[in-house]
């Protein structure tokens, strides 16, 4: 494995610039940091620095947020609790593994398993004394959670179909290769949880050194994963990474290469946003492991170390293009790339009910509500798994949408396990409806600090009232994705669905329309601040107008795009109070955020990607004495709290009234008006073309930006860049000064005396 350029200082920021996570990675001893002092202490719970460091390890530090507000009454502090999660290539395990999985939820978790997003094994609630347990338990079956999260490689994605087709199984082959290939190598997993010997002096150095991650290891979370045209169940377009096979004879010949995917965005802050992953070339089937693993190299050198929300390698191939980042990637691999082939996704599957897997065995898969594994009353379904997995000793494949599928089942198994079904209360997937089997929701609350709203309890609610509409529209047979989350950051991919939900404050969502199964396109947002209760009536309306005008055989989300935006907000009822807004852009809604830290205050803390409150001032344009007919030239939108509003945006307009441009403000740190406070000079104008959605710029065309230096108040501009269609830079104009001096040699209020325009870009 090629070490060459780790973390090599061109590519990073200063030691000032690096965020706070980058060093604690580089001081944690390869992950070690004080974990197995504080496990060994009767503390309830791990400092910040820790908490960092035990994402690595598989497991997340949370609170239960349900009980925040009786203990905050009775004066105890927050109830400590673990997620752990496994790490599990393909989703793919054997019976007795699926059994010890079962049995660890009952020992040590809340007596649940989840399915996840990513084909993993979450349990939740755990508490500290039975964080090391759960781990050796899971390591005692050979399975593990080192690298489950964290700065690294995660779960590696590939088709779980079981089909004795030679291509499925060589998939799944792959994906194990790859996740051995890209896991951290430290010592400290096995020391801390297996106890493993602690290595000491030089041999501590030796034995500790990463390969592939260096000290740091990457700027950020990195994902992986592998399936065919014909059934992009992993949505390959969500991944950092994506190889999309070539088949020919029945065999992988070769891949299509995609990079650049992500869901994870931050209201308010619009320079993140979902980006699909774009292909970058293809390759032979034996260059997957040096090519995954260039790919890595390339992110860890290259990845943003500063700014954690705009870490990911979506980034990167959004900010340099895709055929920059072809030549970065070539020198990477050390030779030239091939063209990607004229190959893409044209089908998914969800791989659920009785099917003919080859050599007479049969799978069947079974849709598992938002993944969640549990006994509830007469609904049995943990029970009922376990005792299946008991009597068949079916191998088990997890489902990239939070499905079971159980494996390698001799044909008359199918009557047995309808009946194990019925006996626990649980529904086979031919009783259910379509959309529910086509849905997916986040954990969110009560585990997961970062959610603003419910989602996988608001999920059932919502899919209920669906499939009455559905019904009575006619329109229950539909294939209608459907995925909630409770905050932007995507667990659920929700902005590829045909109607994404996406938690917004309080029991308020933005609702998007517009994705599909297929996952290649990303949804828009139709209205923002929505409440829970308003959802299904706000679709009502376009799923019974998609009944009468759909052309052919397109899809809701399909007729969504054809119809357009405007069309759709035609059809919508008016929002309800103050509350809900046509725009998607941020807007205020007065409610108190309901996010993490309510326990300890009186006002809940904002979570890290909490709501941000806007406050869209009238425009700052002197109203014109009324003529007959006044011409607005421009109006700019202000945002931030009372007393310190800044612009936020302008839209400058054409004589007819069109807006023929919007111009984007940025203060200090690339911060965007509600972020922004007056300390804050402004350092960039972007300027758009036309009318621009300003919480979606990443979509729109840029005409131009204009740098400016010197502190608030008293900022000049420096120099503009202006780019083609494309985004390449067309030109650069530097201004200079009276006395032709440089915008940072001047006093502000200095004379512009010149500007020079050169070719292209230019080193300033
Ligand atoms: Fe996720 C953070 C749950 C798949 C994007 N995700 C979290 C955390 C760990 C919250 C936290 O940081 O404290 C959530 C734990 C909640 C809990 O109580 O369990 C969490 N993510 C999940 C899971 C369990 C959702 C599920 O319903 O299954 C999925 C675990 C997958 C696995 O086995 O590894 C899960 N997360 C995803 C996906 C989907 C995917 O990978 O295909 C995404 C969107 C794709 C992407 O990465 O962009 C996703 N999760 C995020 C983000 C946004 C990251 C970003 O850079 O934009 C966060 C926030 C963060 O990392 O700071 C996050
Ligand atoms: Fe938590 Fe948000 Fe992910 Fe849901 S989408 S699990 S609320 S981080």
């Amino acid at each position: 494995m090629s070490t060459e350029n780790i973390t090599s200082p061109a590519n990073q920021p200063d030691v000032a610039k690096r965020s706070a996570v980058e060093l604690i990675k580089e001081s944690s001893r390869a992950l070690r940091g004080t974990i197995a002092e504080t496990l060994a202490s009767d503390a309830d719970h791990f400092s910040d620095a820790d908490m960092q460091l035990l994402k690595f390890h598989g497991s997340y530090q949370q609170e239960d947020r349900d009980a925040r507000k009786t203990r905050r009454k009775d004066g105890v502090g927050k109830h400590y609790i673990f997620m752990v999660r496994c790490k599990i290539p393909g989703g793919r395990v054997t019976a007795d593994q699926y059994l010890a999985l079962d049995a660890i939820a009952g020992q040590h978790a809340n007596g649940t398993l989840r399915i996840t997003t990513r084909q993993g094994i979450q349990f939740h609630g755990v508490l500290k004394d039975h964080l090391k347990p759960t781990i050796a338990e899971i390591n005692a079956c050979l399975l593990s959670t080192l690298g489950a999260c964290g700065d690294v490689n995660r779960n590696v994605m590939a088709c779980p179909a079981p089909l004795d087709d030679g291509v499925h199984a060589q998939l799944q082959e792959t994906a194990a290769v790859l996740a051995a290939h890209l896991a951290p190598r430290t010592r400290a997993y096995h020391e801390i949880w297996l106890n493993g010997k602690p290595l000491t002096g030089n041999s501590h150095h030796e034995a500790d050194l990463e390969p592939l991650y260096g000290k740091v290891y990457l700027p950020r979370k990195f994902k992986l994963g592998l399936t065919l045209p014909e059934d992009n169940c992993i949505d390959i377009y969500a991944q950092c990474l994506g190889f999309l096979a070539l088949v020919e004879s029945d065999r992988i010949v070769g891949y299509n290469v995609l990079v650049g995917g992500g869901m994870g965005m931050t209201h308010g802050r619009p320079n993140t946003f979902p980006h699909l992953a774009q292909p970058v070339c293809s390759i032979p089937a034996a260059a997957v492991v040096p090519t995954a693993e260039a790919v890595v190299r390339l992110f860890r050198d290259h990845g943003n170390r500063a700014d954690r929300k705009r870490a990911r390698l979506k980034y990167l191939v959004h900010d340099w293009g895709i055929d920059r980042f072809r030549d970065v990637l070539s020198e990477y691999v050390g030779g030239t790339l091939q063209e990607p082939k004229p190959v893409a996704v044209r089908g998914v599957e969800s791989h659920l009910g009785w099917h003919p897997q080859g050599q007479g065995k049969w799978f069947y898969g079974l849709s598992i509500e938002n993944g969640r594994i549990k006994d509830e009353g007469d609904f049995r379904l943990r029970t009922c798994l376990r005792t299946i997995v008991q009597r068949l000793r079916p191998s088990i494949r997890f489902s990239p949408s939070q499905d079971i599928l159980l494996c390698d089942l001799d044909g008359g198994a199918l009557e047995e396990i309808q009946r194990l079904l019925a006996e626990h209360g649980v529904r086979r997937p031919d009783e259910l409806s379509n959309v529910q089997k086509w849905s997916m929701a986040c954990p969110a609350i009560p585990t997961c600090h970062l959610a603003i709203t419910e989602s996988e309890r608001a999920l059932p609610g919502i899919i209920d009232q669906l499939e009455v509409e559905l019904q009575r529209l006619g329109l229950q047979h539909e294939r209608i994705t459907v995925r909630m989350t409770g905050c932007p950051n995507g667990c659920a991919r929700p902005y590829q669905s045909d109607i994404g939900l996406v938690g917004r404050s309080g029991d308020k969502y933005t609702v998007f329309v517009g994705g599909r199964a297929l996952g290649d396109r990303l949804n828009f947002p139709l209205r923002d601040l929505v409440p829970l209760k308003e959802i299904v009536p706000l679709l009502v309306p376009l799923l019974a107008d998609f009944r009468d005008k759909r052309q052919g055989a397109e899809g809701f989300g399909d007729y969504c795009q054809r119809v357009g935006l405007d069309y759709l907000q035609g059809l919508l009822p008016p929002p309800a109070g103050k509350a809900g807004g046509h725009a998607p852009r941020p807007a205020s809604d007065g409610a108190p955020p309901a996010g993490p830290g309510a326990a300890d205050g009186a006002l809940p803390a904002p979570p890290a990607t909490q709501a941000i409150t806007v406050e869209v001032a009238p425009p700052v344009v002197t109203p014109a004495p009324l003529t007959t007919s006044p011409v607005k030239r421009s109006e700019t939108f202000l945002a931030g709290p009372p007393g310190e509003e800044l612009p936020d945006y302008t839209y400058r307009y054409n004589s007819d009234g069109s807006v023929r441009e919007t111009v984007v403000y940025f203060y200090g740190d690339d911060l965007r008006a509600a972020e922004a406070r007056p300390a804050h000079a402004l350092r960039r104008e972007a300027v758009y073309l036309g009318k621009v959605d300003p919480t979606r710029l990443h979509s729109a065309r840029k005409l131009s930006d204009i740098y400016h230096v010197g502190p608030p108040w008293h900022e000049r501009k420096d120099y503009r860049i202006d780019y083609h269609p494309d985004g390449q830079v067309a030109q650069t104009i530097v201004f200079y000064y009276d006395g032709d001096r440089r915008a940072s040699e001047v006093p502000s209020g200095a004379v512009l005396r010149r500007q020079v325009v050169f070719d292209g870009p230019v080193s300033l």
